[in-house]
């Protein structure tokens, strides 16, 4: 599984030396400059070719492992083409672009403490969205929900997202809302990712994992690979 996306991030830029937009317009992700070189993309999921031999993903699929998100979505989002568990089902959330929409997703790290505090911290990862919108964005909120077991931890401090004094091995779990409030509805599904890292008292960051909100077109039936914005320039 890949671990992180920005190592990887880069390995396809460099590789592909495409810039990246939007089928919309604006360009909202990293490129190393060269402009836009559509390469040779023959099954037309935003990923190049010459990419999809180098990481292993077949050049004639839009998505490589059949879970339902595009080859370039599952690249530009933090997870793996090649492996149908990543992103897992509770990484992931679908929220309809329709005004007042709203989602909860669950959001979990396991600790080793030492009776230091532990304090969550969302990252937004960049998105290929036209008005350059990200994760936090739609982000109405976190809380500090419960740890596991509830006795390795002195107290919970649901909306500063903290667990004080924690001891042991334990899972502590947090729940993010997201709310859409518009009535601009999306032309094809967009994928927001984020990264959520637990802070210790010594402003360690332990835990991190992937996440992604994927706001869907508001009268969107079933969940369909084909309906994912893509990058205008294969990766
Ligand atoms: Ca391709
Ligand atoms: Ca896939």
């Amino acid at each position: 599984m890949l671990r992180s996306r920005l190592p990887l991030l880069l390995l396809v830029f460099a590789l592909s030396g495409c810039a990246v937009e939007s089928r919309f317009g604006a360009a909202t992700l990293p490129s190393d400059g060269g402009g836009v070189d559509a390469g040779e993309d023959r099954d037309h999921d935003g990923v190049c070719d010459s990419t999809e031999r180098t990481i292993g993903s077949n050049p004639d699929e839009l998505d490589s492992d059949h879970d339902g998100f595009p080859d370039a979505i599952e690249l530009l989002n933090a997870f793996d083409p090649i492996d149908p568990n990543s992103p897992g089902v509770d990484q992931v959330a679908f929220m309809p672009a329709k005004n007042d929409a709203s989602i909860e997703l669950a959001l979990r790290a396991t600790v080793d403490g030492q009776g230091e505090s532990f304090t969550g911290v969302l990252s937004s990862y960049p998105s290929i969205d036209a008005q350059k919108r990200s994760a936090d964005d739609f982000l109405s909120g976190v809380v500090a929900v419960a740890a596991e077991p509830p006795e390795n931890v002195h107290a919970v401090d649901a909306s500063a997202e903290r667990f004080d004094a924690v001891v042991g091995h334990t899972r502590l779990s947090f729940r993010a809302g997201f709310h859409y409030t518009s009535n601009v509805d999306f032309p094809c599904a967009e994928g927001f990712a984020f990264a959520y890292a637990l802070k210790s008292d010594q402003g360690k960051h332990v835990g991190s994992r992937d996440y992604m909100i994927v706001i869907t077109p508001k009268d969107a039936m079933g969940r369909d690979p084909k309906s994912f914005c893509l990058p205008a320039a294969c990766l």
